[in-house]
């Protein structure tokens, strides 16, 4: 079982998309941990963009993650990290997959929609920045049974 942290970016609360992504991560089956509207500060956003420090995009990224608010949430699963990477899709919208959340509602490399973490270390240290322990909801989903099947 993992947790990972999923981010509305400041594109998808503006575009109205906040439910569209919801929808989708809740229909693959994981389960919703957290989740809370925020308008990050510079130093929240550097320290969760802190691995990115030295691309050149970073200032460009602060800035827009800064921009307006973010919806974070926390859902759990097995493979919870790379499940929702995979519903994203790839970083750049031209090269993500059809079907993923980029290709369907995004086209540019920067306003991607969404932000989920590359693994489970990544998780454990972003969800640190975004929830408090207590933020994080431990129940059962009624259909987890028939979604996590043999891998619950
Ligand atoms: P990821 O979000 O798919 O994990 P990362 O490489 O971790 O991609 O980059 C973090 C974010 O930085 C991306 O989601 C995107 O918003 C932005 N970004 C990544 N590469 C570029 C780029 O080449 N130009 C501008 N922005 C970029
Ligand atoms: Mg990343």
């Amino acid at each position: 079982m993992e947790r990972t942290l999923v981010l509305v970016k400041p594109d998808g609360v503006q575009r109205g998309l906040v439910g569209t992504i919801i929808q989708r991560l809740e229909q693959r089956g994981l389960r919703l941990a957290g989740l809370k509207m925020v308008r990050v500060d510079r130093a929240t956003a550097e320290r969760h963009y802190e691995p990115l420090k030295d691309r050149p995009f970073f200032p460009a990224l602060i800035d827009f993650i800064t921009s307006s608010p973010v919806v974070a949430m926390a859902w759990e699963g097995p493979h919870a990290v790379e499940a929702a990477r995979q519903t994203m899709g790839a970083t750049n919208p031209l090269q993500a997959a059809p079907g993923t959340l980029r290709a369907d509602y995004a086209l540019d490399i920067q306003f991607n929609l969404v932000h989920g973490s590359d693994s489970a270390e990544s998780a454990a240290r972003e969800l640190a920045i975004w929830f408090r322990p207590e933020e994080l909801v431990s129940w059962t989903r009624a259909d987890e049974d028939w979604a996590f099947g043999q891998s619950k």
